[in-house]
């Protein structure tokens, strides 16, 4: 059975949950914490999570898990199989990851951490992601998800306004999905699919629990 390595406050490791669920695989989670040590590199040699386990192979980056997942697969198709579709399915996720979560995430240690401002990151930030938004108005049909039927893409999406609204909204009191038409409903719909709901509550309790303590 495929072993998954994360914990659920993560949005990555949710986006590969959210892939198993979807696809129907059976699956067991292992919660762990990222780390640099050299042990732990052999399963995921950035130190980060998730990875996952198949059969004593490790694999990490979360879209790289989820087209393996995808193809190896049955059931839903997470890529579409018309080559410009697939394509189409793999730059939203691109400009999701690269130019919003990853903007985005330079925030975090303010909003999540109570750290100090980084100034460099407040200036530098916003533009990425004024960039990143217009792209997915020019790039995604919201018909009815992001690029047509369901798909990775739509996992993804989820996964990164789950934290990027909230801390755009924080930090420049900015409504980030309202910037998008239809993505705000889109997300609805994600996030009301069972495997999304499972996963956004996972994450929900998680969340609830790391930052009691
Ligand atoms: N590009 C990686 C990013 C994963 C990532 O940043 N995971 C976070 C948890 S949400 C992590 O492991 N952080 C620890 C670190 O950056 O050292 C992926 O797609 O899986």
């Amino acid at each position: 059975m495929i072993k998954v390595y994360g914990y659920s406050v993560s949005n990555y490791f949710n986006q590969v949950e959210f892939a198993l669920l979807e696809k129907g695989i059976d699956f067991q989670s292992i919660d762990t914490q990222p780390s640099q040590d050299d042990e732990f590199k052999i399963k995921s040699p950035m130190g980060k999570l998730p990875c996952v386990d198949i059969d004593g192979q490790f694999l990490s980056e979360a879209s790289v898990i989820i087209e393996y997942l995808d193809v190896t697969h049955d059931g839903i198709a997470l890529i579409p199989r018309e080559a410009f579709r697939a394509a189409r399915v793999r730059q939203v996720m691109k400009c999701l990851e690269l130019y919003i979560e990853l903007s985005c995430r330079r925030l975090y240690g303010e909003v999540f951490f109570s750290g100090p401002r980084d100034e460099a990151a407040f200036e530098q930030v916003k533009p990425v992601i004024e960039n990143g938004l217009s792209a997915l108005r020019h790039l995604c049909t919201f018909d009815e998800y992001l690029c047509g039927s369901f798909s990775a893409a739509d996992i993804v999406a989820a996964h990164t306004f789950i934290y990027a609204a909230p801390v755009c909204q924080a930090i420049y009191d900015w409504d980030i999905v309202a910037e998008v038409p239809d993505l705000g409903g889109a997300l609805d719909l994600i996030n009301q699919r069972p495997a999304g709901a499972e996963i956004a509550n996972k994450q929900a309790i998680a969340l609830k629990k790391a930052f009691s303590t």
